[in-house]
């Protein structure tokens, strides 16, 4: 069957994915947003619902003033014996943890931390016995996969950690699952960082300790060679093998979808990608089209019709409360947030966005480049808005101010050190409701003011100042409502609209 990739599109990143009970589970990292590490089922592999996260409690995860896409890397979610586990690594507070439900539906548990370094870790379950694997250092500090088993049920090593394989040469060797198909285990990594050079790679051993025998054919996956206008799918690697009850095997991945053909940027964050992974009868795999990933692949297996329709379109009709799509920054402050019934009141705090602390911020993650966003908002703060948010230092801020007696609209551009207000209008001092409105492309945001019925250009911006390669770091651009104000002034938004063009 042909399917769309990317599978799951916007800041998804480093998915794995697990079988269990005849359906799928995907879960992704989330660096400093809570709550942490959402999860997603499907039936097909191709359609996805969010149905919720795994850290949902801040006793789980401390993401304390945790820098910009430090907090939570990525995570593995396996099942085992009628249990759900999911390890991750808080890489600002550099432990390792992992968290397990019986009920996928509920709630996980507290963390049980586990004393191996190195991040991305991964659980392999076995005969009673857990391997857990991640990156880090053998002892002559060059990058290896490192192992031990442990006690699932406490997570204390029951085995010296050691180094299982090197890779294959390439840089930033990491991303580590274990896997056991037909007479032997398969170690998958990823090498070459997680930019244009990522790629995916393995090995394999008669057992789960090694000693590990390179694939020949390495990198098995990899986007590296082809770009431009043959394919916009850029930096695959980071990926994790699940098999259906028939025995075909997939495998997801992450990746973008560059801008550009000469000087490419991406500003959607890394995504989820979905392949075919094809058996040789040496017992060696291969995976893609010819190693490669496109954005239309006829997968073998996959039976379903994939249907992403209106999927990441957003409105108070479709979201409340209780969606998972919504991202907090940071420490959870609920009180900040009230759910009415077609309306969102957003109670502000001194904190601004400039900020790696807690905004008052309630976004949701771009998942296409054209998309058209509508909102009212009603507020007497001294700042509040919409914002393109890709991290403290990179967001374009379309806000209503109180400042001085006086009522504005303007739009604030923050590109690195450079800030400024990009347009500005003056608004009736009695005016207390308004009508924002921001349209994007693959190159440009535009911003307007909608005054009875008539749109007031306030200016443009490029997406490009919003991407990776300026910003750097492992995220994605967010949409999101915010209130700035230091006597705890509100806004209130209704009538939220966001439509994202199919794919
Ligand atoms: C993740 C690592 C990586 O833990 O980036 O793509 C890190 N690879 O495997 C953060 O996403």
């Amino acid at each position: 069957m042909l399917v769309q990739n990317p599978i799951v599109r916007g800041f998804w990143p480093d998915p794995s994915v697990c079988r269990a009970n005849g359906k799928y589970y995907l879960a992704c990292s989330s660096f400093q947003y809570f709550p942490g590490v959402p999860i997603f089922e499907s039936e097909d592999l191709v359609n996805w619902k969010m149905i919720g996260h795994c850290l949902t409690r801040q006793s789980q995860v401390n993401l304390h003033k945790v820098n910009s896409s430090g907090g939570v890397f990525a995570p593995t979610i396996r099942y085992n014996d009628g249990r759900f586990y999911m390890v991750t690594n808080n890489n600002t507070y550099q432990k390792n943890f992992y968290v397990y439900t019986d009920d996928i539906y509920g709630e996980w548990s507290e963390p049980i931390f586990v004393e191996q370094d190195g991040i991305d870790p991964s659980l392999f379950f076995e005969d009673g016995k857990c391997y857990f694997t991640s990156n880090g250092n053998a002892e002559d500090g060059k990058g290896a996969i490192m192992q031990c088993e442990i006690d699932v049920e406490t997570g204390k090593k029951l085995t010296p950690t050691t180094p299982v394989w090197r890779g294959n040469g390439g840089r930033y060797l990491e991303s580590p699952h274990l896997y056991h198909f037909g007479d032997w285990y398969y170690l998958m990594v990823a090498e070459g960082g997680t930019e244009y050079g990522h790629m995916v790679t393995y090995a394999r051993s008669k057992n789960p300790m090694g000693p590990f025998e390179s694939y020949p054919g390495n990198p098995v996956l990899t986007n590296r060679n082809i770009g431009g206008n043959e394919n916009r799918i850029q930096g695959i690697g980071h990926g994790d093998l699940v098999q259906d009850d028939e025995g075909n095997t997939f495998m997801v991945c992450l990746g973008f979808r560059q801008n550009g053909e000469w000087s490419p940027f991406h500003h959607l964050g890394r995504e989820t990608f979905l392949v075919g992974v094809n058996w040789r009868e040496d017992g060696w795999f291969e995976a893609g089209v010819n190693g490669s990933v496109y954005e239309e692949m006829d997968i073998p297996g996959i039976k379903a019709e994939q249907n992403m329709k209106g999927f990441y379109n957003v409105s108070l009709d479709t979201i409340d409360k209780d969606s998972p799509r919504w991202c907090y920054m940071r420490d959870y402050e609920p009180d900040r947030y009230v759910f009415g019934d077609h309306s969102i009141t957003l109670t502000g705090s001194e904190v601004t966005l400039e900020e790696e602390d807690i905004p008052t911020f309630l976004g949701i993650r771009q998942a296409e480049f054209e998309t058209e966003l509508t909102a009212t908002v009603k507020t007497d703060a001294a700042e509040a808005g919409i914002t393109f948010y890709m991290d403290e230092s990179q967001h374009y801020d379309l806000g209503i101010y109180h400042e001085d007696g006086e009522v504005k609209a303007k739009l604030r551009l923050r590109t690195g050190d450079a800030i400024g207000i990009a347009g500005e209008v003056t608004l009736p001092a009695d005016q207390d409701t308004f009508h924002l409105k921001v349209v994007s492309d693959h190159e440009w945001y535009y911003f307007y003011l909608v005054q009875d019925g008539a749109e007031i250009s306030l200016g443009k911006a490029r997406a490009k100042y919003l991407s990776t390669e300026v910003a750097g770091g492992f995220t994605g651009v967010l949409m999101a409502m915010y209130v700035i104000d230091a006597q705890g002034k509100k806004a209130e938004f209704t009538e939220l609209t966001w439509t994202q063009k199919d794919a």
